[in-house]
Formats: structure tokens, sequence, C-alpha cells
């Protein structure tokens, strides 16, 4: 059986390899995954075959995003809420899109104690993403890499991400709950709130608990969730504490997670989220085979030449990227 997995993509016959892949995956084989994930990352021709292969066996995962400034405790709030999940018995992912997480493929270099359980659970799937190398870039790969876990029967996928601008506001659109993470003495709410950060929040969550100043960010929290605009009937983010190391306050942190859960479904916005999700994942692809295709046009002549007109002042930019995109469809 291990043959499928041990021939690898780029095969003669990339098509069984992909079935035979996928089908090892859903058994639980994490060579098998890891092998998928990496077609993701790396853009690779065998993504579209993997993709027709998974697309009816998706959309069953639960994606929890985590995201917050470096050192708030995100790897090690994730690694807790990995051991409340595995309580339940369910398969768990982690895709981690933080640079400096601990969690690399597969091997945990922090947070050793806690986390070394989950590296030796055949249950728990662990993964640290690179962002260099994808055309798309992480708002195409990492959709793309949950498909993949989903598939493979991953009850649940946590994916984090650090938190610095808008990178972060692109992968929460991705999970269907979002948590937004500060520490103490940080000035993280300030800093989350002048981001945008907190607006994608659907949890957020004071980490570190254990040092001085937790009451005061969540005091700081309070008044910046009580001032957003909401309507009736919305979700409103609850700021609950934890203690990450100690695991204080993480099963209250998962019981919101379920909670935030049943309401999307309760509310219809599980749906509307999954839509949305997919509206950017298709659009991330079609833009990226569109700039492919653009750049790919048969010796670039015709970019050239309307390149030409437009410093000539013969036609406008506007166009002469229509015509580049009319040729750019008609081919390909
Ligand atoms: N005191 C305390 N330290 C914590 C807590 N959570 C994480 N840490 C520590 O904070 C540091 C950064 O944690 P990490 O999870 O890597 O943060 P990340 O960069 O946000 O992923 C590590 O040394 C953790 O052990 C907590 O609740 N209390
Ligand atoms: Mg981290």
């Amino acid at each position: 059986v291990t043959r499928a997995v041990a021939a690898g993509p780029g095969d003669t016959d990339s098509a069984a390899w992909v079935a035979g892949a996928v089908e090892l995956a859903q058994a639980g084989d994490a060579r098998a995954l890891a092998r998928l994930v990496s077609l993701v990352e790396n853009g690779a021709a065998e993504l579209r075959p993997v993709m027709k292969l998974l697309a009816p066996l998706t959309g069953r995962a639960r994606v929890i995003g985590l995201t917050g400034a470096p050192g708030v405790g995100k790897s090690t709030v994730t690694g807790a809420l990995v051991a409340a999940c595995r309580g339940g018995g369910e398969r768990v992912g982690v895709l981690a899109v933080d640079p400096t997480s601990p969690f690399s493929g597969g091997a945990l270099l922090g947070d050793r104690v806690r986390m070394q359980g989950h590296a030796t659970d055949p249950g728990v799937f662990i993964r640290s993403m690179a962002t260099r190398g994808h055309l798309g870039g992480l708002s195409a790969a990492v959709p793309q890499a949950l498909r993949v876990l989903d598939a493979a029967g991953c009850a649940t996928v946590l994916v984090e991400t650090v938190g610095v601008g808008q990178a972060e506001v692109e992968v929460a659109s991705l999970a269907d709950t979002t948590l937004v993470i500060v520490a103490p003495g940080m000035g993280d709410a300030i800093q989350a709130a002048k981001a945008g950060i907190l607006e994608v929040a659907d949890i957020l969550v004071v980490n570190k608990s254990d040092k001085e100043g937790a009451q005061e960010a969540v005091r700081d929290l309070r008044t910046m969730v009580s001032m957003a605009r909401r309507g009736e009937g919305d979700w409103k983010p609850p700021i609950m504490t934890t203690s990450a190391v100690t695991g204080e306050g993480i099963s209250e942190l998962a019981e919101k997670v379920d909670a935030h859960w049943s309401w999307l479904g309760s509310s219809g916005q599980r749906d509307a989220r999954r839509r949305a999700r997919a509206r950017e994942e298709i659009t991330a692809i079609a833009v990226a085979e569109l700039r492919r295709r653009v750049g790919g046009l048969p010796g670039g002549a015709q970019l050239d030449d309307l390149a030409g007109r437009v410093a000539a002042g013969e036609l406008d930019p506007f166009a002469a990227a229509d015509e580049l995109v009319a040729a750019a469809s008609r081919g390909g």
C-alpha cells in the first residue's frame, strides 16, 4: 500500500498516485497527507487532479483561526486546544502559517512537554506552511491545504497566523471561528484595534492571564467590543482569559468555540461564511491564472505592442488592459 506514496508525484502515473495518496490520507497516513500538502505548497501540476478528487470529500471540517502578535501564546493555545479537541477522539489538523511557530513539519521545537504527546499522536496532523514559492500566495495555498486536511477526515483544523496586518485578516476570512489572542502588558489590544484585527474576532482571548495586567487588557477589550456597531442577533465576541501553559481557562475557551460553532449553524452564518470563503478562493485562483496567462502570451509581443501605444499616447491603459485580458482568455 505504501508503494503509491513512495512513487511520488511526477511519476508517469500521477493520476494513480494522487488517488492512492488521497486514499491513504483518508485512512490516516500522515506521510501521504504531508505530501498532498506539499503539492499545495509548491503549486504542483498534480494540484488540479488532487482538488478534483477531494472536492466531494470536503466541507465537513470545522476551521478555527488563531491570530495575534508574536509571542502572545498562539502556538501554546493551539496546542492546548488540540488536547481539548482530541479529548472527543476526533482527528485534528494544525496549520501554522506563523514563520516563528514551533510547529514545523510535524516536529515540535517549542513547548516540548505539552506538545510531545501530539507529535506522536496519529490522530493529530501538524504542518507549518511556508509563504514563499506559491504563485497565488497564502491566500491561495492555505484554503487548498485546508481542503486536503478536511478531505483526510480532520474534524477540526486549527490555523495559526502571526498577527501583523492584512495577512491574518485574510486568513481569518478562511476560518469558521476566529480567535484573536492578546497578552497583558503588550499594548496588544490597542494595536489589534488599530490593525483592524478586532473586527474579525469571534472570540477574544487574553492569554497569559497568570501575568500582571490581564484584567486591564480585558477591560480595554471590553470597551472596544462595546463600541463596535452590531446588529440585532449578531454574535457578540466574548472575552476569555487563559493561561495556556497551565491550561487554565482552556476548557472554557473550547466550550466557547463550540458555542460559536452552534451559533454559526443556527444563524445561517456558517453557510454564508463558507460561500464567502469559496468566493475568495475562486478569485485568488482566477487572478493567479490570468496573471500566468498574461505573462505567458507568446513572446510577450502583444504586451510590448500595447505598451508602445500606451506610452505614445495612442491608446489608454484601460483599453490596452482589456485587449490583453481578452487575448489571455482566448489562450491557455
Ligand atoms: N506565563 C505564560 N507564558 C505563556 C503562556 N502561553 C504561552 N506562554 C509562553 O510565551 C512564549 C511564546 O509562546 P508561543 O505560543 O510561541 O507564542 P506565539 O508566538 O504567539 O505562537 C513561550 O515561551 C510560551 O511558553 C501563558 O499563558 N502564560
Ligand atoms: Mg507561534
